[in-house]
């Protein structure tokens, strides 16, 4: 079987089924990106996967997971400002970290053209929220173009990148969840593998690119005249699609995945409306969008999160003097959540209630659903086991992001706000102002730690807060699927220096700091305690690695044997504590109290024994079904 590097590499043509992240990677290479820079992020991580599949002296492009995404921003600017056609791609709360930058962009010249990837996260499956990112285009003076599925990621990204050379701007590709993470069969097109040109093609002789003043104004006026030939452009583009019913009084007019969701719905319809499918959000396709009112009673627009489209077109309905009725959002919930075939059923039955067939507005998900949570002999438990022993019920808990967040559930309750990555030591130093009775002690990962962690950390150091740090370092950025990150010794091109996280703490000045391994819960319990009655900003390195990550390499190195925990039920007085209180998932109650442990799920790591009052754990070796050998 062919591996996804070569895949990815074939000449080609080819068609193949992949995830609209993987027809991603396909078109950056076909359209000869050369430099692709990330923070990981769902749902856009496995574009980086992807990238990293083809060993790193075939790729035809440079790519790096960056520190952040702001700093992903800056390399992929820099690199299309030099001439390469560059890509950074990131989540959608990743904007509000990029944003400072981003918003600059389209006031550059960007010579070798730049795609920016934002993976909006509609029903907040992996996101602190559901923003919809389209507002950033009017902000930025960017163009939007918005896929309905992985053949369209693909397709859209190549147009995207054509058209952001051709005008020297960014170019926005908005991809969701399901565009994302949905598969189908693609049909690639052939490239030709170039070298990656090595003469910097960065020029200010007509001045430098410097934003202030009244040179700030005329970069502004640039962007505004560009957006405004897209305007132009766009309004006869094949991005756009029109399907015709067999009711013209109705239309509706749609834009990515609620099109796929529509499609499928009205696929049992006795009427069917027109649909107006958007290809390019921003700018409105003004004069395809005029006619389509223009030839329709009534048009009901159907997007999922905002009313982004609505608001522009009623505006657009008002310029020009038509007086069909347009119908948008009729009620909260239908701003919430993803336009699945079930939600536009419902969204779609309050406007014409007789157009949606009973059996679609009726369907109902049978899916059990599934609680988030940590691993078997994950060593984030372990910490919340031991830290919930040190702190009194009182003391304020802040949590961050990461897997460390589901902390915040029971049985271990620690983390009882979140802002956003980073965000702990911020906002427990608010915390702690005029605070003398609770003590404040705020979580933070370690890839976290480098993103967007250390102005809070200054900041305590800075302004002498009293609060407690407990960094949560397990040596990779798990939540997201395991990327490096600057302090792990690799990046997304093989090994690389690792920054000792306690290193950089000293360095920004923290004098109080303390280190330990989670899985000993006699002395992190002790650390913690010490730490909460020191005055000041204290710091507890609370280290395991990632036990997901390390299972699965050992499973792949030879002589591998798995191990399990057992219990003694001799010895088992049924306090429970294993289930209750250090909750891993491999053990298992039944009717009559007996704790069982489940092979499939333990992974043998032994943190639990210690909890035990009865000392009724232990483990033993399990040989069969061992590893790879
Ligand atoms: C601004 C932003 N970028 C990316 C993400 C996606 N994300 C969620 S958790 C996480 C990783 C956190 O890693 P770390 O801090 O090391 O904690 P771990 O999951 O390893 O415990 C990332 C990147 C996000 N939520 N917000």
């Amino acid at each position: 079987m062919k591996s996804l590097g070569d895949m990815l590499l074939n000449t080609g043509p080819f068609s193949e089924i992949v995830l609209g992240n993987t027809a991603l990677a396909r078109a950056m290479i076909e359209s000869g990106t050369e430099v692709v820079a990330s923070y990981p992020g769902s749902p856009t991580p496995e574009i980086g996967a992807a990238l990293m599949s083809v060993p790193k002296e075939r790729r035809p492009y440079y790519f790096e997971f960056s520190t952040n995404e702001k700093v992903a921003t800056e390399v992929a600017c820099g690199a299309s400002l030099n001439g390469h056609p560059s890509c950074v791609f990131f989540k959608s709360v990743g904007l509000n970290v990029a944003a400072d930058s981003f918003v600059q962009l389209s006031l550059l010249e960007l010579g070798g053209g730049l795609v920016a990837i934002l993976g909006d996260d509609p029903g907040a499956n992996s996101s602190q929220n559901e923003q919809d990112n389209r507002h950033i285009a009017r902000l930025a003076y960017i163009p939007v173009l918005e896929p309905a599925s992985p053949a369209e990621a693909y397709a859209f990204y190549l147009q995207a990148m054509k058209l952001s050379r051709k005008r020297k701007m960014p170019v926005i590709l908005r991809m969701t969840t399901h565009v994302c993470h949905g598969k189908e069969k693609v049909a690639f097109a052939g490239w030709t593998p170039r070298p990656i040109g090595t003469v910097p093609a960065f020029d200010s002789s007509a001045g430098p690119s410097i934003p202030l003043t009244s040179r700030a104004l005329d970069m502004k006026r640039r962007a505004i005249a560009r957006l405004a030939e897209v305007a132009q452009e766009i309004d006869g583009s094949p991005l756009h699609e029109l399907r015709k019913g067999n009711d013209p009084s109705k239309g509706i007019i749609t834009a990515g995945l609620p099109f796929r969701s529509l499609v499928d719905v009205l696929e049992d319809a006795a009427e069917k409306p027109d649909i107006l499918k958007l290809g390019v959000v921003h700018p409105l396709p003004k004069g395809l969008v005029a006619d389509f009112l223009r030839s329709h009673a009534s048009v009901k627009v159907l997007e999922e999160l905002d009313d982004v489209l609505e608001r522009e077109i009623k505006a657009l309905a008002f310029d020009l003097g038509i007086r069909t009725v347009v119908v948008g959002k009729t009620g909260p919930e239908d701003w919430i959540g993803e336009y699945t075939p079930d939600k536009v059923a419902e969204v779609l039955a309050k406007t014409w209630p007789s157009l949606v067939p009973r059996k679609s507005a009726e369907r109902a998900s049978s899916l059990v659903p599934r609680p988030p949570q940590m691993c078997p002999g994950c060593g984030h438990r372990s910490a919340f086991h031991a830290v919930k022993q040190a702190l009194s019920k009182k003391d304020i808990t802040v949590a961050d992001i990461g897997c460390h967040t589901l902390g915040f559930l029971p049985p271990y309750n620690m983390g009882e706000v979140l802002l956003s990555m980073g965000h702990s030591t911020g906002t427990a130093a608010g915390l702690s102002l005029f605070n003398t009775t609770r003590k404040v002690v705020a979580f933070l990962g370690d890839s976290t730690f480098f993103h967007a962690g250390l102005p809070g950390i200054v900041n305590a150091v800075f302004n002498n807060h009293n609060l407690v740090l407990v960094l949560m370092e397990n040596g990779t950025t798990a939540m997201t699927g395991h990327q490096d990150h600057a302090g792990s010794g690799g990046n997304a091109n093989g090994p690389a220096e690792a920054i000792p996280v306690r290193s950089v703490l000293e360095g920004l000045g923290v004098k109080s700091i303390r280190e330990v391994d989670t899985y000993s819960q006699a002395k992190l319990i002790q650390m913690v305690k010490e730490a909460v009655a020191e005055e000041g900003f204290s710091v507890v390195i609370a280290r395991h690695p990632c036990m997901l990550k390390y299972t699965r390499e050992q499973q792949r190195a030879l002589g591998y044997v798995r191990k399990s925990v057992n219990i003694d039920q001799e010895k088992c007085d049924k306090l429970h504590v294993c289930v209750e209180s250090f909750a891993c998932p491999s053990f298992q109650r039944d009717a009559e109290g007996r704790v069982a442990v489940s092979a499939e799920l333990c992974i043998g790591d032994g943190s639990c024994i210690q909890t035990c009052p009865a000392k009724a754990i232990g483990v033993k070796k399990v040989q069969e079904g061992g590893g790879k050998a």
